[in-house]
């Protein structure tokens, strides 16, 4: 399922975790823009309304960190990772594990690229304990207010879903102006290349 919507898309907000405070880098190199020469690997958790931000330079140890270190194998290449069956079929058997009763699990929802068909530098979402798993396309579960929040505004040009996901993407904070979506990821991003400023997931 795969299409473009070029006005607004009307939402359902209530209820929804809505991120926005300022970012916190808490360890290694610091949100905000690519770094000539430095390939950054960012995750925020979605969860909370916090926008706390970590970094990291190797992809394999940032969704190792973003999944409770329950994939710890992760391509070393990010763009190899998102393609990769094996990953996304690992990532995926988590979902399952979220609906258990009182097991602990962090389930990536999307990872961002900064460039086409999925070069680095990378930003990967996860939330605690829930996945897309059995929720409706369109029906909102978690959102990003502002991606300048996380030091990822207008920067990509390229996604991936995880986790049953589907994403829409916005061109403006707030989920205003063009929109695409709802899907489950591209290569690129089209008229929104390099101008996402607010994402939702269902
Ligand atoms: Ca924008």
């Amino acid at each position: 399922m795969r299409f473009r919507v070029l006005v607004p898309l009307v939402v359902a907000v209530a209820g929804l975790t809505v991120a926005g405070a300022p970012a916190q880098a808490e360890e290694g190199s610091a949100p905000g823009g690519a770094v000539e020469g430095k390939v950054s690997h960012c995750i925020g958790n979605v969860t909370t309304p916090k926008a706390e931000v970590r970094c990291f330079d190797s992809f394999t140890e940032a969704i190792s960190t973003a999944t409770g270190g329950r994939v710890a194998d992760a391509p070393a290449d990010a763009g190899k990772a998102a393609t990769n069956k094996a990953f996304e079929a690992e990532l995926r058997s988590l979902s399952k594990a979220a609906a258990e009763p009182g097991v602990q699990v962090q389930n990536v929802l999307e990872i961002d690229y900064d460039y086409h068909f999925f070069g680095t530098d990378t930003f990967t979402w996860w939330v605690e304990n829930d996945s897309c798993w059995g929720n409706p396309i369109g029906a909102v579960k978690w959102q990003v207010w502002n991606l300048d929040d996380y030091g990822w505004n207008d920067r990509i040009n390229a996604y991936g879903n995880h986790n049953f996901c589907y994403s829409a993407h916005f061109e403006h904070a707030g989920f205003q102006g063009l929109a695409m979506g709802w899907d489950t990821g591209s290569g690129g991003m089209g008229s929104l290349d390099g101008e996402a400023s607010s994402i939702q997931w269902s």
